[in-house]
């Protein structure tokens, strides 16, 4: 990690035993994932150059490459919001705590996370203003305004955002951190049914942005009580998980509110018989945490993997020239290859840095998990073809030239396949069907991702979390899944022994 100048920060974290790695450039990744989860992450967000740390504890810089992915991801999900009739809005990033207190039942619980501005320059303000948690209290008293008849409805506003949270706890870039950014949804119908059809139209699209962009499979499924967002009627949400730390990590949630925050902000209409009515509301978002599950997800021993869909540099393409081989024909050679795969749609680079050796430019475009690179050097050019090596799998391949655009295509398809994959076999290995206390105990301590019949009472699962307390945390519901397995009758809760009511996965999480 740099530490040119002292105003820079770097991770506060203690460092890990660095092993030898080339002290002049840096390259290469000292820790393994197997070795030491938590610095392997850090190594691989800053060494790839999507994280910068920053001198504020839980504030990350954001680089190009962390922002072209979140870019891409924006480019499938406003669209496809869009067709569903979503409007995008821009609120402000400041509240009143007279507003934000609106809804005190639910912010109790999140009061200590909010940040407060108390002063301009030297003066304190008359009265300290927050910085927005989440939007609700936000923009709920101009819906309250703007929607007066069942013409109005349905309103449906998102926003493009970022959004702070003074969190305490072991701040992680992408997963955990004070600020991020995320889009949030908010939308207000005459009626529940409508209500209930976006909230799942809304999380098809969340499964969509993991399962096809990001190649991570998650699950879709319902929170529990005590789990679901306290100002809501009920949470459904997306679950990703992680084997190597063996645990679960909500991707991202979709909300319907019911008439709570209606009844709150008095966002009453008129309706087609002249009668008054409550409007039935959602809300919705995913984070830049998505970027960290990737990470989390595909990295290995070389650093980041990316999957094709959200690599700005899909292809590198790298001159290895040799002695007194003719260099200018190579590189001549290595250019038309790029440019020819950039008109054909793919994102191609050109690395022709004469300063360092084709193994250097390996290692830097691995680290940086570009899921193809193609090797041009004198043998190849004599038998006109390519050497295309693989990202995710490290298998080499030569390729004559003439076929070389349509194959590139072809591989980068089966690369987000095999992604995807892998994943999914690596999660599915993961997964413990377990009937009993003793059982459940066991799989937790092997990192399991636990799937057990439960009661579905809240007690039962509070219990659960203070008998599993731990370093490491408590295990707690992380969805019950809309795929339910058969439940025979007679089946009894694996923590309570009492009838069970459904399937639902439980682990440790993030
Ligand atoms: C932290 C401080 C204050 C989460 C908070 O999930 C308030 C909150 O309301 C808070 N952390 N939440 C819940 C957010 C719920 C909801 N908001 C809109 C979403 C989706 C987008």
């Amino acid at each position: 990690m740099a530490t040119k100048s002292s105003n820079v920060a770097t991770k506060p974290t203690k460092p890990a035993k660095k092993k030898e790695v080339k002290k002049e450039t840096k390259l290469g990744m000292a820790v393994k994932k197997d070795d030491n989860f938590g610095e392997w992450y850090s190594e691989v967000v800053v060494n790839s150059e999507m994280i910068e740390y920053y001198d504020i504890s839980g504030c990350y810089i954001l680089r190009p490459q962390a922002i072209s992915i979140w870019e891409t991801l924006q480019a499938f999900f406003d669209p496809e919001i869009k067709k569903m009739g979503i409007k995008n809005a821009y609120f402000p990033l400041f509240v009143t705590e007279n507003v934000l207190q609106k809804e005190k039942d639910h912010i109790e619980g999140f009061a200590p996370e909010v940040a407060w501005v108390t002063k301009s320059g030297k003066s304190e303000l008359e009265v300290p203003i927050a910085i927005r948690p989440t939007s609700e209290t936000v923009m709920y008293p101009y819906f309250a305004k703007w929607i007066r008849g069942h013409r109005d409805l349905p309103l449906k506003l998102n926003q493009w955002c970022n959004v702070v949270r003074w969190e305490f706890s072991n701040p992680t870039p992408f997963i955990r951190s004070r600020e991020f950014l995320w889009q949030e949804g908010h939308t207000a119908f005459a009626t529940k049914e409508e209500a209930d059809q976006e909230v799942l139209e809304i999380l098809e699209l969340y499964r969509r942005v993991y399962e096809e962009y990001l190649a991570i499979p998650v699950i879709k499924g319902k929170k529990s009580e005590l789990e679901k967002f306290a100002g809501g009627l009920y949470t459904t949400s997306v679950e990703a998980f992680i084997p190597h730390t063996g645990r679960g990590i909500q991707g991202a949630t979709s909300h319907c509110l019911g008439q709570n925050f209606a009844k709150m902000f008095q966002i009453n209409f008129e309706d087609d018989k002249g009668g008054k009515g409550m409007v039935w509301q959602n809300s919705w978002a995913y984070s830049t945490r998505t970027i960290g599950v990737m990470v989390m997800v595909h990295g290995d021993d070389k650093g980041l993997v990316l999957p094709p869909k959200v690599a700005s540099v899909q292809v590198v393409v790298i001159p290895v020239p040799y002695k007194d081989a003719d260099t200018t024909a190579i590189k001549a050679v290595c250019e038309s290859t790029a440019n020819e795969l950039n008109a054909a749609g793919m994102r191609a680079d050109l690395d022709t840095r004469e300063n360092y050796s084709p193994g250097w430019k390996y290692s830097h475009w691995e680290m940086k998990g570009v899921p193809l690179r193609i090797e041009i050097g004198p043998r190849d050019l004599e038998k006109s073809q390519a050497r295309i090596v693989r990202r995710d799998n490290g298998a080499k391949i030569d390729v004559p030239m003439a076929e070389l655009v349509e194959k590139v295509q072809e591989i980068l398809t089966s690369i987000q396949e095999n992604l995807f994959n892998t994943a999914k076999e690596k999660r599915d290995a993961c997964i413990e069907v377990v009937h009993t206390w003793d059982e459940f105990m066991a799989a937790l301590n092997n990192k399991k991702l636990i799937l057990a019949p439960w009661c579905d009472e809240e007690e039962v699962e509070k219990d659960v979390k203070a008998r599993t307390k731990a370093d490491q945390g408590a295990a707690k519901t992380l969805c019950s899944p809309f795929d339910q397995p058969e439940l025979p009758s007679g089946t009894v809760c694996f923590a309570s022994g009492k009838p069970a009511k459904k399937w639902t996965y439980w682990g440790r999480s993030y």
